[in-house]
């Protein structure tokens, strides 16, 4: 019983992964199937990992000095370790250039979300970022669960509702409320309150999807098992992407689906604050809004 604290059986079957209508990575619409699922019910949280690493005393990518061969031709200063950090800007500025809002900050981990003299404090409840997705593996496996794959992950965000535009219906607000932890004001300097807080968002701090997940979209954006493809032409990803038969070697180069959303996403920049989106990201590139949820064969 106690393996499934905390998380809830979404129970399998057919559905139509994808959306038109939006971004083309998330097109075609395709038929997938998945099994029973049990799924945490939020994100895996700063608290949660600090008794993984307690436990294990894991050692997270962005804590790694990165290893020489995999940067080629990078100077060696720079090869510290760290990650990526938001910023807003101060004023308006091109959208098509992310490096106006991303730095790279020397010294930043999971203990230290904004820089080395960033602490975790007050934010025990918030979801856990700057890790990579062999992290996430690591936590899984320790927890005795596994990542979903993106089919998995897809159907557990839709809550039931069959091809809505968002996790809890077709309009962004619903019944006049805003669902999900997103940019709101103009991007990437006006950055209005939803909560007493900005950036990342406690767990559950808005209402759950239809299965009772909270957080599949908006707050942090969330590792999957399944190989980055630019659209869905190859259909669902296979049982060939399931994580369950032990370890995946990755590299540096590898990229693996992320789904979910972000704080960062706003209307007017990324539109991804939905069940279908989807962006590549490399298993070694850790940022401030990227973090995961476990699983288990239900
Ligand atoms: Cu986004």
């Amino acid at each position: 019983m106690s393996e499934t604290r905390g998380m809830v059986l979404v129970p399998g079957g057919r559905f139509r992964m994808g959306c038109t209508g939006f971004y083309p990575e998330e097109q075609p619409v395709v038929e997938a199937e998945v099994g029973d699922l049990w799924v945490d019910q939020h994100p895996v949280t700063n608290a949660e990992f600090r008794r993984f690493v307690k436990d294990t005393d894991w050692v997270t990518v962005a804590e790694r000095e990165p290893a020489p061969e995999d940067f080629p031709g990078a100077d060696p200063d720079q090869l510290v370790p760290g990650s990526q950090v938001f910023t807003p800007t101060a004023g308006p500025v091109p959208l098509d250039d992310w490096t106006r809002w991303w730095r790279w900050q020397p010294g930043a981990d999971w203990r230290h979300p904004e820089g080395p003299a960033s602490t975790l404090h007050g934010l025990e409840r918030h979801p856990v970022v700057h890790v990579g997705w062999e992290d996430a593996q690591a936590y899984a496996a320790w927890a005795g669960k596994r990542l979903p794959t993106e089919p998995e992950w897809e159907h557990a965000a839709r809550g039931g509702l069959e091809q809505a535009t968002y996790a809890w219906g077709d309009a962004f607000l619903h019944r006049g409320k805003v669902m999900t932890n997103t940019w709101q004001g103009a991007f990437p300097f006006e950055r209005l309150r939803l909560f007493n807080g900005a950036g990342t968002s406690p767990v559950a701090t808005f209402p759950p999807n239809g299965y009772g997940l909270s957080d599949v979209t908006g707050n942090v954006w969330e590792w999957t098992t399944s190989a980055w493809s630019p659209d869905h032409q190859g259909g669902a990803a296979g049982p060939g992407e399931h994580a369950c038969c032990g370890p995946q070697v990755v590299t540096e180069a590898d990229r693996k689906v992320m789904k979910g959303g972000s704080h960062l996403c706003a209307p007017s920049y990324c539109h991804r604050y939905r069940p279908a989106a989807r962006q590549g990201q490399a298993v070694r590139s850790t940022t401030n809004h990227l973090g995961f949820r476990c699983v288990r064969d239900g």
